[in-house]
């Protein structure tokens, strides 16, 4: 059983990134009774919803000639856009129905200027805009953060290196993970992840 200081924090677990949604992570929905486990087994549990309005910066459709998956420069460095996802409101945006999201004590949305993506729960693309996450998980009082959910190579590695850099211990349980692996995304978020101190369990 988790300790009092640990944090479980499960990333995007949405409609639009499980099979049939807008950005459908292969096997996406396949995690939800292990994350279901996890959410009954942390003190600490905090959702991460992605949340974009329409004309949101990294959606293809807003990049007049641009394909989906393709990569553009943004002022923030570089930028994969993606096909239109977890738009504000909509059904894709929800939570996937079988999750206990009743069991957070948290949700965090994220993504939500026009502007800017924001892959890490912790920091916006632009890698200084705060989410106020590590505020929230240090007045909480957590030392170690476990992370689920998805997608691996994007938003669960980006959350679990920022995660490191803010002083938190990081475990991603990959098992519990699935990943979009765009063009070798997934060796190297793996890699990147271990070279950040990031501890990867199954
Ligand atoms: C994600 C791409 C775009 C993710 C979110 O949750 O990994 N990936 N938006
Ligand atoms: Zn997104």
């Amino acid at each position: 059983m988790p300790g009092e200081t640990q944090a479980l924090i499960v990333i995007d677990l949405q409609n639009d990134f499980c099979p049939g949604g807008a950005l459908a992570v292969a096997g996406g929905d396949e995690i939800v009774p292990r994350v279901n486990a996890l959410l009954d087994a942390f003190p600490i549990r905090v959702l991460t919803q992605d949340w974009h309005p329409a004309n949101h910066t990294s959606f293809a459709q807003n990049h007049p000639g641009a394909a989906p998956f393709s990569t553009t420069e943004m002022p923030y460095g570089p930028q994969v856009l993606w096909p239109a996802h977890c738009v504000q409101g909509t059904p894709g945006a929800a939570f996937h129905p079988g999750l206990h999201a009743d069991r957070a004590d948290l949700i965090l949305r994220k993504g939500f200027r026009a502007a800017i993506d924001s892959y890490s729960a912790f920091f916006e693309n632009d890698r200084t805009t705060a989410t106020g996450l590590a505020g929230y998980l240090r007045e909480r009082g957590a030392t170690h953060l476990t992370f689920a959910g998805l997608a691996t190579d994007f938003c669960v590695a980006w959350s679990a290196i920022d995660a490191v850099r803010a002083g938190f211990g990081a475990t991603v349980l990959l098992g519990a993970c699935r990943a979009i692996d765009l063009n070798g995304s997934l060796a190297a978020a793996r890699q990147a992840m271990r070279a950040a101190g990031v501890e990867l369990e199954s």
